[in-house]
């Protein structure tokens, strides 16, 4: 396919040298491994930098429209490693190492993860960065540069202690800091109205600001010459206040901006799905967001000269709804600075903003009090007034006398600033995650929207990168599939349907097998290194790994645990397949019920695994601080894959898709993208159990469930409810899970007990499919065969051919 650039591994190995000395005033042979990663990292970072030049000048050259992906969160992970991938050298650096006696895997351990993001919807937005290099779209990732990114979980006596992230602590060799591209952002103070040129001019006064400066990161496309750039924001001090006065509110104005400038980007909020209201967080929002946009119309003007047609050139794609002040910015600039008419500025901001909503959970939404929002954003608060006023004509327009629709759609509404409704006033388009979350957002969530301008209104079902979780997370399974149908899956994932034609293969399916048998023992090793447990590599990796909220339900995976060990308890000669339970989970640091679920899941895993009569038939292990570089070693060696939400409440999710291409199978509920995971795959090749999105829709329209009545009926459901408050699993004080008992009995609001049985019932399945050793490695071979669709290259063409109508750029 993609011609590989000559390698010069002599060069390198000069390079490299001379990195460590100019760097660290070492010879290699003294320079510790972190020295190493450094010095490899900036060979890397020379190779890519003429193509970021010659990326950027095709780009202007070439007056394409780009997207500006804009995010309160990218989870990177790291880069070194994926660098090397895309650059197409990766097997070159590492044999050249190992030349000079060095591993390559223990040097990319070096590299810290860059976590500025939570979850899902972070490390979507670096999987989008991805594959629009990949693809040859014009685009940038807007982001902040948090001096401390998500928290490092700690497990401590079973509980969750967090630790900050100081990611850069070594400095980040691969970003470059934009001191010619800063720009002031403004907070507080108040609105002036002055004349000018016999037009009122809206001048804020008495504000505090901030420097923001610009950090640039390459994103390297695969094998095509493309860098395009990740911009996040740090905001320094202003001081131009004068040293030799001694004007005592002077001084201390320059020292509020001081520490304004240095608590904005301090730390990213690990929260994921709660909305806390925080000033400080509305404080990022802006912050970000003024910089960007401030940055993208200065960009647009330096080559053109009709600020109306911006939106031919720009498209702002809103990553949920924390960058929607960019719709009022963007308002503020085109009006007070461009001097656009209000009915002109709409009209652009409209059709250049574009909004992406990633969860229906009510306390995720997004709503800012007024006096908050008003206090710290003056003018643009004003600007959100007038487009609330004019929107409301609108719905009076379209539903005359409907009063229920003004107070159901309002922007403004008991005090506050609804930041969805402003993000779907303000742009042209409306997406959802997958199929069924577009459908739950049409037909409930965002109903008066939909009716009022359906228009508006897609789906974009997620994808993942194919390079991060496949080339490089699992490079056994990528040169065994580059070897059975060539390597065009790198950039074309569809090509792995070739692959079916070996599904029933039987050397194929033990050559796959073997891979994950390798794969298993990879992360055996890495179990042992960091948990000391000794886990059978023959036996069943069932996992479960992603951020812990009660919708997703771990809860119900390690009662389900308690429930088979009460099982073995009782029947010692019962033959089950060994099972290896994988947890990996992060706790927002004020969520009560969640840390609560990891000390349940560390008290069941080390009573169970050190019950030597069980025979190690079944063990659980909590693996530490998950995160996007361990999280390629689970997918690769997951045979189960746990998809376990309660039906409608997961948006799409994306790990789904990640053990899929790993050749996991799918063990769920038909709720978000699993529901088109199962349309791929096939029904009959996955583990579908428990209520769908609509009966859990009627029941909470109902409230007609009772989990009492499962209690009452279900002895195995009794059994381990009861094992939660008679100190089974905490001798030393019987009633701590006292809260998760009482949550289950008196609301179960996840439906937990109702679904028990039917994911019981599906474990089963799992343990009797498992045992026809065939019928499994085709099936699973039939997972990573069937994951085409679910790259996000074709994510990313969705967007950009039915949405952002972008253009690829030649080189
Ligand atoms: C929400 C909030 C609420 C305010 C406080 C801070 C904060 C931070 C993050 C979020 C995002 C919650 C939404 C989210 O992460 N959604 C996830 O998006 C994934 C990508 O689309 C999707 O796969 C997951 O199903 C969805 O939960």
């Amino acid at each position: 396919m993609i011609k590989k650039d000559t390698f010069d591994k002599e060069k390198f190995k000069k390079e490299l040298e001379s990195n460590v000395r100019m760097l660290f005033r070492r010879n290699l042979d003294e320079a510790t491994t972190q020295q190493i990663y450094q010095a490899v990292a900036y060979s890397v970072k020379d190779d890519i930098i003429d193509n970021w030049i010659e990326t950027h000048k095709a780009y202007e050259k070439q007056d394409k429209k780009m997207v500006y992906y804009m995010s309160m969160e990218f989870l990177m992970g790291r880069a070194l490693g994926n660098n090397m991938i895309n650059l197409l050298c990766y097997d070159e650096v590492r044999e050249t190492l190992e030349e000079l006696g060095l591993d390559m895997n223990l040097i990319e351990d070096q590299e810290p993860d860059a976590a500025l993001g939570n979850g899902g919807l972070g490390r979507l937005a670096a999987c989008f960065l991805d594959s629009l290099a990949t693809l040859g779209y014009p685009a940038y990732g807007c982001g902040i540069r948090y001096r401390y990114g998500m928290f490092k979980q700690k497990i401590e006596n079973g509980y969750q202690v967090e630790v900050p992230d100081n990611w850069l602590k070594y400095g980040n060799p691969f970003e470059i800091k934009r001191d010619e591209y800063a720009v002031e952002v403004k907070f507080g103070g108040y609105v002036d109205v002055e004349m000018h040129n016999g037009r009122q001019k809206f001048v804020q006064k008495g504000y505090q600001s901030v420097r923001a400066v610009p950090y640039d990161m390459p994103i390297v496309g695969y094998g095509n010459h493309i860098v395009n750039t990740l911009r996040i924001w740090d905001a320094e001090a202003i001081n131009n206040f004068n040293l030799d006065s001694f004007d005592k509110g002077e001084y201390e104005k320059a020292v509020e901006q001081e520490n304004l400038a240095r608590t904005i980007c301090e730390v990213l909020y690990p929260n994921d799905n709660h909305m806390a209201g925080k000033e400080l967080r509305l404080k990022q929002q802006y912050f970000f967001i003024s910089a960007s946009v401030q940055r993208a119309v200065a960009k647009y003007k330096q080559t053109h000269d009709d600020i109306r047609k911006f939106h031919e050139k720009v498209t702002f794609q809103l990553n949920d709804t924390h960058p929607t002040v960019a719709v009022a910015e963007l308002m503020r600039i085109l009006v007070d600075e461009e001097g656009l008419e209000w009915d002109e500025a709409w009209e652009v901001t409209r059709k250049t903003c574009a909004y992406t909503n990633h969860t229906i959970m009510a306390e995720a939404l997004e709503k800012w009090p007024i006096e908050l929002f008003s206090r710290l954003l003056p003018r643009v608060y004003q600007i959100v007034e007038e487009i609330n006023r004019r929107f409301v004509i609108e719905i009076q327009n379209k539903y005359p006398g409907d009063q229920e629709k003004i107070r159901k759609m309002a922007i403004l509404y008991d005090g506050q600033v609804r930041m969805a409704h402003l993000a779907i006033a303000g742009s042209y388009s409306v997406n959802g995650v997958a199929r069924l979350h577009t459908e739950i957002l049409k037909k409930r969530e965002l109903r008066d929207f939909y009716e009022m301008m359906p228009e508006k209104f897609n789906n974009k079902t997620n994808g993942i990168t194919q390079r991060r979780f496949l080339l490089h997370g699992n490079p056994l399974l990528a040169s065994w599939v580059t070897d059975k149908i060539g390597d065009d899956w790198i950039t074309n994932l569809d090509h792995l349907k070739h692959l079916k034609v070996y599904v029933d293969d039987e050397k194929c399916q033990q050559e796959f097998m073997n891979i994950k048998y390798q794969n298993k023992v990879r992360l055996a090793k890495y179990i042992k290194e960091h948990n000391g447990i000794d886990v059978d590599p023959r036996s069943i990796f069932d996992c479960q790994v992603k951020r812990l909220h009660e919708y997703k339900r771990q809860l119900m995976n390690i009662l389900h645990v308690m429930y088979l060990y009460n099982e073995l308890k009782a029947h010692p000669d019962m033959d089950i397949v060994p099972r290896t339970f994988i947890f990996g989970a992060k706790a927002a640091a004020g969520y009560y019920t969640a840390k609560l679920t990891i000390k349940l899941i560390n008290a069941v895993a080390d009573k169970i695994n050190n019950d030597p009569s069980i025979n190690g038939k079944i063990k659980v292990v909590f693996i530490e601080d998950y995160r996007v570089s361990n999280a390629e070693l689970i997918f690769a060696a997951a045979d189960v894959s746990e998809q376990i939400s309660t039906a409608s409440k997961e948006a799409s999710g994306t790990g789904n898709m990640k053990f899929m291409l790993n050749g996991a199978l799918t063990l769920g509920t038909m709720d978000g993208a699993n529901v088109e995971i199962v349309e791929e795959v096939g029904k009959d090749n996955a583990f579908i159990f428990g209520l769908s999105a609509e009966q859990v829709m009627e029941y909470e329209k109902n409230g007609n469930y009772n989990p009492r009545d499962v209690y009452n009926n279900n002895q195995d459901v009794r059994q381990v409810l009861t094992q939660l408050v008679n100190g089974f699993y905490s001798p030393e004080n019987p009633e701590l899970f006292r809260a998760l008992y009482d949550a289950l009995l008196e609301k179960d609001t996840y439906f937990t007990l109702l679904d028990f049985d039917s994911y019981k019932e599906a474990h089963n399945r799992i343990d009797a499919a498992y045992r026809d050793e065939q019928h499994w490695a085709r099936t699973a071979m039939l997972q990573t065969a069937s994951a085409g669709k679910f790259s996000s290259d074709r994510t990313i063409e969705e967007y950009a051919k039915e949405m952002w109508h972008l253009e690829k750029v030649t080189l």
